[in-house]
């Protein structure tokens, strides 16, 4: 395809906010050979890598390279606007209605919100019974090998002001699993506990916003190519492994908020959107 730009998609399987990207991808129709993907090992801390902080300063993932920008682009809404607009002949995916875009922009921020993070579900915990249960998973082994990579690439790059703070943030969480329960980890249980109180505000938000079919309206919006990759991920470090599976997250939830409930709304959504071709694509586990 002659003047089209070479892109690279820096993804990881583990990655929700990468899903944003391949569901871009999916529905905006390109094929495959318009773009590499690079898989970043993202559960074994290769995201800390300093040839990838050359690239995404953040440490994060999804980042996008493209021969006709200066520069990476970093966030995955970046992402999603660059690839709409690369293909001006579709529909775009924020629609031109102020109202509407308004409520796409909304939709975005409720799931980027701090407080709706699904590292709290993924390894979050309020008891000594939920952080053995995390134990048993992949999660001490995640928090373990991005702390031997932060302390390597650290110590190699001493100059870099990406890996102190960052180290010390997972060191927390390192100590949290790597020693035995006691006092010290009341804290962590009782900011966990708040943070699903947290998040069962955020869910209720999110129920209140969405409109149907889709989240914005009538067609497909970068609302829902958001939306998707929180719920995707969330449902699925819960427990739930099948697609309409609320139950195990709503669970998780009432031990620190009895009265949520997952609105209708939002599994009349979930429904709606889970059966286009983009998520089947991107999410054939889920079904
Ligand atoms: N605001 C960023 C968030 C990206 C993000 O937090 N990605 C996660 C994976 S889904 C990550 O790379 N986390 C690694 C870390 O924070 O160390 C975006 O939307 O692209």
């Amino acid at each position: 395809m002659a003047g089209f730009p070479k892109i690279t998609v820096y993804s990881s399987k583990a990655s929700q906010w990468a899903s944003v990207a391949h569901l871009t991808l999916a529905e905006k129709g390109y094929k495959p050979e318009e773009y590499d993907v690079e898989e970043i090992d993202l559960v074994g801390g290769e995201n800390f890598n300093p040839e990838f902080l050359k690239i995404q300063p953040n440490g994060t993932i999804p980042a996008l390279t493209s021969s006709e920008l200066d520069k990476p682009l970093i966030e995955s809404v970046d992402i999603l606007a660059y690839l709409d607009k690369l293909r001006p002949d579709s529909r775009s995916l924020f629609p031109e209605d102020a109202a509407q875009r308004k409520k796409v922009d909304s939709l975005i921020a409720v799931v980027h919100q701090d407080q709706m993070s699904t590292n709290l579900i993924l390894l979050g915990a309020r008891d000594k019974t939920e952080l053995d249960e995390r134990k048993r998973g992949i999660w001490r082994q995640f928090v373990n090998n991005r702390q031997e990579k932060l302390e390597k690439y650290g110590a190699a790059d001493p100059e870099n002001p990406f890996y102190a703070p960052k180290t010390k943030e997972n060191g927390q969480l390192h100590e949290v699993y790597n020693t035995e329960v006691g006092p010290a980890h009341e804290r962590f249980f009782q900011d966990n506990h708040k943070g699903y109180k947290a998040l069962s505000q955020g869910l209720q938000k999110l129920n209140s916003l969405l409109v149907l079919p889709y989240a914005a309206g009538e067609a497909v919006t970068a609302a829902d190519f958001h939306i998707v990759p929180w719920l995707a991920h969330a449902l699925w470090g819960a427990g739930g492994n099948f697609i309409d599976d609320f139950e195990p997250l709503e669970k998780l939830i009432n031990k620190s908020d009895p009265e949520f409930k997952f609105g209708e709304v939002t599994k009349r959504w979930w429904r709606n959107i889970s059966a286009t071709p983009a998520f089947q694509q991107v999410f054939p586990e889920l079904h």
